[in-house]
């Protein structure tokens, strides 16, 4: 059997139970996920190399690594041809690009620092995301950042995140699709902090700060992305949970969910379907925590799947920004970023697979039984006919093949960076 014609068996298969694999197959090339740019070069950027910092951490020394924007351009481009569907991409204000002997510190960055990145997207058909960089600095002091109390630490980072207001506004502006922009601080405490109140009340007052400039909120969505612990913040971390709902929903900013911030039995797939009760969009960071906020690459796991159908059937693909962030230095990483992005993309299949209108009927009916028997009979199903159909008529590489490309590219590309 071809392709064609396993896809057309397992279509018949799912027309059966009342699911149509060509209009899932419409909607999943349509939906954007934001590739975040730092799996390319283990979160360093071009503006300084410092040594990554903040409570985060990548692990490995796999030979190839990203050094020059060129590089990861080209890195990105390969990736990019080895993952079906709509992509944006995601920057940090650490990827800023000078020219030769410019230089502008974090809070002086500019839109010109970002011209080549927009001539990238431009050129690909991409929009672009945004994140400003309050780690791997030297303004980032005792890990506090826009909550520390010295006021000129403060300062410097408010006007760090102000400068990257300005740069996601004209990235919406060169490229005619909104841009999102992401802040998340490190600042916390090893130990048992004698006083939780005042940090995340200057962190609120910094923020309202950053916030008080005018921006266009139509192109720039700002959000706010929380975190329970940090390596070297065990203890206790200003941007909580509790502390970025709340500004989130105080300020009309977004929420964004990272699913390796939070205690190890919560998961972020159940959070889905009550903040979209609360909050027109919300932002999520999709990553793979082991044991803890490790960053590992995405798999097609049981979270990453939940995610998907939370967001699916609540008929929210529009209302749930999806970008990924994770980090793996000890395997290739052309291959990590291409495995957690199809990943990405198959729980999404896989959740448009899904008879979510039959089953939301079976469990309001009480009919549990049921819902338990189709839940598990529908993992057998013949969902990789779908997903290889769904490659090839993208013209990217059907299952395992694209790894001959990648070997290729480390062969005569990573292999000679040294
Ligand atoms: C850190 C956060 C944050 C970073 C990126 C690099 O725990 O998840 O999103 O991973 O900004
Ligand atoms: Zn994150």
């Amino acid at each position: 059997m071809n392709s064609m014609e396993r896809y057309n068996a397992a279509k018949e298969m799912y027309a059966k139970i009342g699911v149509d694999t060509d209009k899932a197959l419409e909607l999943l090339k349509k939906v954007p996920v934001s590739m975040h740019c730092w799996q390319g070069d283990d979160v360093i950027g071009f503006d300084g190399k410092a040594a990554l910092s903040g409570g985060i951490q990548t692990t490995g020394n796999y030979p190839g690594k990203a050094r020059t924007p060129e590089e990861l351009m080209n890195d990105i481009d390969k990736v990019l041809s080895l993952v079906p569907g709509t992509h944006k991409l995601n920057l940090h204000a650490s990827y800023a690009i000078f020219e030769e002997g410019e230089f502008a510190d974090r809070d002086a960055l500019e839109p010109k620092h970002f011209s080549w990145w927009v001539e990238f997207a431009r050129q690909r058909g991409l929009g672009l995301d945004f994140n400003p960089t309050l780690f791997s600095h030297s303004m980032v002091k005792d890990n506090l950042t826009l909550s520390s109390p010295d006021k000129e630490v403060r300062d410097f980072w408010i006007r760090h995140c102000q400068a990257c207001i300005r740069i996601s506004e004209y990235f919406a502006d060169e490229l005619g699709q909104p841009c999102l922009m992401n802040i998340w601080i490190p600042d916390g405490y090893k130990d048992i902090p004698a006083d939780r109140t005042a940090p995340r009340r200057r962190f609120k007052e910094s923020l309202d700060e950053i916030l008080s400039i005018p921006y266009d909120r139509e192109k720039v969505l700002v959000c706010l992305e929380s975190k329970v612990f940090g390596i070297g913040m065990e203890s206790y971390t200003v941007g909580s949970s509790e502390f970025t709902i709340s500004y989130a929903a105080h300020k009309g900013i977004l929420p964004l969910m990272d699913n390796g911030h939070y205690h190890p039995t919560e998961v972020v797939s159940d959070k889905i379907p009550s903040m979209l009760l609360f909050n027109d969009k919300i932002a999520l960071h999709v990553t793979r925590p082991v044991r803890w906020d490790s960053d590992h690459v995405v798999l097609f796991d049981d979270e990453t799947k939940e995610i998907a159908k939370e967001i699916v059937r609540n008929d929210a693909l529009d209302r749930v920004l999806i970008g990924t962030d994770y980090f793996d230095a000890s395997i290739n990483r052309i291959s990590a970023w291409t495995v957690g992005l199809r990943n990405m993309r198959k729980a999404l299949l896989y959740a448009l697979l899904t008879p979510n209108a039959y089953l939301a009927e079976l469990q309001e009916e009480g009919r549990l039984t049921e819902v338990m028997m189709l839940q598990e009979e529908l993992k057998t199903y013949p969902f990789g006919a779908v997903w290889d159909y769904f490659c090839e008529k993208e013209n990217v590489p059907v299952r395992e093949s694209w790894y001959d490309e990648v070997k290729r590219y480390e062969d005569e590309v990573l292999s000679k960076r040294v």
